[in-house]
């Protein structure tokens, strides 16, 4: 008899998957792997249903001979255990990143003399229906909101990216890369202040008022399902602290960081070049258990950030912020600094979590860009914030266009810079 092996990485099963293993059954014994949760998310999306549940899914379907956990997106290991003459999958792995995953499946087949499947891939509107249930239950508030605190328990480091309208929206939600035989992509959303104040063309000062800022959280979850991370500012007066905090929670947003300053904010980045002040420990502290006082849900979390290494007060007075704003009750903690070197935020990090091993670390490496991910998740952190790449990255290329256009009298000259009209017009699904 011939060993048959397939994966899933489905919530439900639809009429596509039912094919591949009637098909799969044709040759031989069938074992269909479960992709593991941490694999399903760095790979396609969260799951929607538990890992067991999704397993017993699987394993009450008759054709199915076996079912075993598969726990990379890559097949190697499983290929080297199972030694399967065949690999089924459908035809839309030939195609876009899941392509890198076929051709190392093909290799490793290739060593012993195993074969790949290609079975037509099933489309049609009870399969896109089945998907849209999934894709509308991940952007539900009661979803959305807790799955932060999920990632967190499932990923060696969480990493988010920013946004500020429907449009990076979407270029956080759907960017897959593959890149060394990996595929990665972002696991959450980041509403900078900064770049929403400067998506509107107003300075990072909490100008720009709440009811505006909650019209972008909107426009971003109306085009996406990754859990959201709300840069609150400073939170503002205690009395209004709780109303945001009810609001975010509401809405299904999963988290709010309010940094530990006071008077007109500044951008941090700017550090002691302008003046800038930062909160009594007292204070801050109340803002922190008002908050946590008035949410409705255990999912919500409030992370407090500490300014003290932007406003050069010492490592000492950032740790001993930490424990009193955890004492306090904080779900995270964000250390920012704005040195080009890590070291001092890695520091603090050892240092934190020394005495702290829970309670979830968040920086955001816009000036000490050389650290990677790897590096902070050794030193504990637990969610890495890029929070303004996109706009740095979309304004340059703006102004060049604009620039060029008035230099040539035409647009021909900037035209193979630019995404092509019919990509851009069919770049939005319709319903
Ligand atoms: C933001 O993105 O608005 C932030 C991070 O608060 S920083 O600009 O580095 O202060
Ligand atoms: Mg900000």
């Amino acid at each position: 008899m011939k060993r048959v092996y397939t994966c899933f990485c489905t919530d439900v099963i639809h009429e596509g998957h039912q094919n591949i293993i009637r098909e799969a059954k044709k040759y031989g014994r069938l074992t269909v792997g479960i992709l593991s949760d941490s694999a399903m998310i760095r790979f396609n999306r969260f799951p929607t249903l538990k890992f067991q549940e999704r397993f017993d899914l699987v394993r009450n379907i008759e054709d199915v001979d076996e079912v075993v956990v598969q726990e990379d997106v890559m097949y190697d290991k499983i290929i080297a255990e199972l030694q399967p003459d065949y690999v089924i999958h459908g035809d839309n792995w030939l195609a876009g990143p899941m392509r890198a995953i076929r051709d190392r499946v093909e290799e490793c087949l290739r060593t012993y003399g195993g074969e790949i499947i290609d079975v037509p891939y099933t489309y049609n509107e009870t399969v896109k229906r089945a998907d849209q249930r999934i894709v509308e239950k991940l952007a539900m508030p009661e979803y959305r909101r807790k799955r932060l605190s999920q990632l967190i328990g499932i990923r060696p480091i969480v990493k988010a990216i920013e946004v500020h309208n429907g449009l990076t929206g979407l270029i956080a939600e759907k960017t897959v890369t593959q890149h060394e035989g990996e595929l990665d992509q972002f696991d959450a959303m980041w509403i900078s202040s900064l770049c929403d104040s400067l998506a509107k063309g107003k300075p990072d000062i909490e100008l720009v008022d709440m009811t505006s800022r909650f019209r972008t959280i909107d426009d971003v979850m109306e085009v996406t399902t990754k859990p959201i991370i709300f840069d609150g500012d400073t939170g503002g007066l205690i009395e209004h602290f709780v109303y945001t905090v009810r609001s975010l929670e509401r809405m299904g947003v999963s988290a709010v960081i309010i940094e530990d300053k006071t008077g007109l904010k500044k951008n941090s980045l700017f550090g002691t070049e302008v003046e800038q002040t930062q909160d009594t420990i007292e204070h801050f502290c109340e803002k922190i258990a008002a908050g946590k006082k008035v949410q409705l849900t255990d999912d919500f979390m409030i992370i407090a950030r500490i300014e003290s290494l932007i406003l050069e007060k010492g490592m000492e007075d950032a740790l001993n912020r930490a424990r009193a704003y955890v004492g306090a009750g904080a779900d995270g903690i964000m250390i920012h600094s704005r040195k080009k070197d890590p070291t001092e935020i890695l520091e603090f990090c050892d240092l934190f979590r020394k005495e702290d091993e829970k309670t979830p670390i968040v920086v955001v490496p816009s000036s000490f860009h050389s650290v990677t991910e790897y590096e902070l998740s050794q030193h504990g952190v637990n969610l890495v914030i890029y929070a303004n790449q996109l706009t740095r990255s979309a304004f340059p290329a703006m102004q060049r266009t604009a620039e060029d256009i008035l230099k040539f009298h035409r647009a021909q000259e900037v035209d193979d810079r630019l995404l092509p009209i019919k990509d851009i017009i069919t770049l939005i699904d319709e319903l």
